[in-house]
């Protein structure tokens, strides 16, 4: 009896444990490009192209090595328009009485297949390093949750930079040697780009007739869609940008979107690249001399680190871990998020690179767009959708832990030891966004003055309670304290001010 074997659009790998526990002699593979998993958030599209020309080579692929696949296209007029209502419809017309799948990547669509009216045999995804057992086991009695533990545990359990039982270099974190300003003179080479060919071509046709009305520039499209595109991909990073990538990692300049930064996470986290294999393209570069180690152990700690770490935090936490609001923030995302006119360069900049490229930096998002957000008082829900919206690599289980946890602190403090909050000084010594900007960094209060400047103040006196115990924010509220009465009411009033023209839909 047949058995239905589902790949969903971020499953695109060959050794998915869902193939790997099918039999490709009786069982059929279904694959389907459905309305709701495009429009449960309004996708940028970008990332629908990416996703539905990826699942088209994949079932191709797939087809070549023998599988059986039920590709529904999303305008094939039979199409029943979710994931659930097309596993129905296949089996009906198979007579498979059952499926088995690998665990999707949002609690939200674990609930719909858990629930499905077919029987579903869900199995882990062991495409990460750390299985959700291995993470309870690792954070059952810690008082905190600190990335850099876990991380240590992740290089012993891979192997990867260690010198026996020691690291690689005689340290952990080499990060004392990263995040430097980058010079005005840089030249990053960027991505690696693909030009359309005839299936990619069809999915652009497709993803602008459809999704026209979601925000974000469709063409020039130029990602990768195979899994053999992606590893170029990958040695174009390895070869050209990996060497600085420790250097100039928290560094931003105007014009230059990529800076040294790997743009691999689309590809990674559909599918297409493992991140076992992208960790050793980078050892291998450090054994070879090609790299250097801060470089090597700072890339290598983002993807067996951070990626793991919260992925593991979000299933740890449950299914209303996205749904939190530590601080009770209540104002509406502003329109500039959407492209909306605003004077802020910084916030220009970011914005602009997210409509162009789903995608912006690491420090974009967290400094600039999400420090705003938090500074200003944003519903952590709204900030959570648009990053689930904007960028071409953002899956729930990803984005939510980044957005709610630590950039908005919104999860009570599981993730981040103390909100990421900055004034304009911060952005001003990472980037050359305050040379071109309508407002002054160095103004501190009246017209004109950087926006950053009064709300981070603003942020911290509003949540003193929440926060003035805290001992590594104890030097903020101290400097706060030794300004003067009339000083302190000024910047208080005028961040009123900037908040006053966000609620009223006002340019800031
Ligand atoms: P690089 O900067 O070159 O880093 C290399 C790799 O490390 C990335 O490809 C990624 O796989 C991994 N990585 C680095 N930092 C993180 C992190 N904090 N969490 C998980 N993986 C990390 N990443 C996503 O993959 N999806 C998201 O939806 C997402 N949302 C974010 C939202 C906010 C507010 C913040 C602050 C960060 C978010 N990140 C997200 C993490 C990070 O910004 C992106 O992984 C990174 O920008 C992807 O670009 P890159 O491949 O050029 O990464
Ligand atoms: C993100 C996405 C989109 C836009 N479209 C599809 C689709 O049509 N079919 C599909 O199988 N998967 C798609 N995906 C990926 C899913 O939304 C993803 O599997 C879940 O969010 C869980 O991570
Ligand atoms: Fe951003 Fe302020 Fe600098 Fe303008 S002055 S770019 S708003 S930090």
């Amino acid at each position: 009896m047949t058995r239905l074997v589902l790949v969903l659009g971020d499953q695109l790998s060959p050794g998915l444990s869902a193939l790997k526990k099918a039999d490709k002699d009786s069982d059929t593979v279904v694959m389907a490009e459905v309305r709701e998993e495009a429009t449960y958030v309004k996708h940028h599209p970008k990332k629908i192209a990416l996703i539905f020309a990826a699942m088209r080579k994949f079932a191709a692929e797939l087809e070549d090595d023998g599988w059986t696949v039920l590709y529904s296209r999303l305008d094939d007029p039979d199409n029943a328009g979710s994931i659930v209502g097309e596993l129905l419809r296949r089996a009906e017309e198979t007579g498979a009485k059952g499926v088995i799948c690998t665990e999707p990547g949002e609690w939200r669509l674990i609930s719909k297949l858990t629930h499905a009216p077919i029987k579903t045999h869900i199995l882990q995804d062991d495409r990460f390093i750390c299985s959700h057992a291995e993470f309870e086991d690792w954070a059952e009695g810690r008082k905190a949750l600190r990335m850099e533990y876990f991380y240590r545990e992740m290089r012993r359990k891979t192997g990867l930079l260690m010198e026996g039982d020691d690291p690689a270099g005689g340290q952990w974190n080499f990060d004392h040697d990263n995040r430097k300003p980058a010079p005005g003179d840089i030249d990053p080479k960027g991505p690696l780009t693909f030009e359309p060919d005839n299936i990619t071509g069809d999915v652009l046709a497709l993803v602008e007739a459809e999704f026209g009305d979601h925000f974000g520039t469709l063409r020039p499209f130029t990602f990768a869609t195979t899994r053999a595109q992606a590893l170029q991909a990958l040695d174009h990073f390895i070869e050209h940008s990996l060497p600085t990538f420790g250097d100039y990692q928290d560094a931003m300049i105007e014009d230059q979107p990529f800076m040294f930064h790997a743009i691999l996470s689309f590809y990674m986290n559909c599918g297409l690249l493992g991140p076992v294999e992208v960790c050793e393209a980078a050892e291998r570069a450090y054994n070879d001399d090609h790299a250097p180690i801060n470089a090597v152990e700072g890339f290598i700690r983002q993807i067996i680190g951070w990626r793991e770490y919260m992925r593991g935090i979000y299933f740890l936490e449950g299914d209303e871990y996205a749904a939190r609001n530590g601080l009770e923030q209540t104002r509406d995302l502003p329109q500039m998020y959407w492209g909306g006119e605003t004077r802020m360069a910084c916030m220009s900049a970011a914005v602009e690179a997210t409509r162009d490229h789903a995608y912006a930096h690491h420090i974009q998002r967290l400094m600039v767009t999400g420090n705003f957000a938090l500074i200003a008082g944003i519903n952590p829900q709204q900030v959570s959708e648009w990053y689930l919206e904007v960028y071409a690599d953002a899956y729930e289980w990803v984005e939510a832990p980044n957005v709610v946890g630590m950039s908005q602190f919104a999860d009570g403090g599981v993730i981040a030891s103390k909100p990421y909050v900055s004034s304009g000084a911060y952005i001003n010594r990472m980037s050359n966004y305050c040379k071109g900007c309508d407002y002054s960094v160095t103004k501190k209060t009246g017209e004109g003055a950087c926006p950053f400047n009064t709300l981070y103040w603003h942020f911290l006196i509003t949540h003193r309670a929440r926060f003035s115990n805290n001992a590594r924010m104890g030097n903020m509220y101290r400097t706060w304290d030794r300004m003067d009465e009339e000083r302190r009411e000024t910047v208080l009033a005028d961040a009123e001010k900037v908040l006053a023209r966000l609620d009223a839909g006002e340019v800031v």
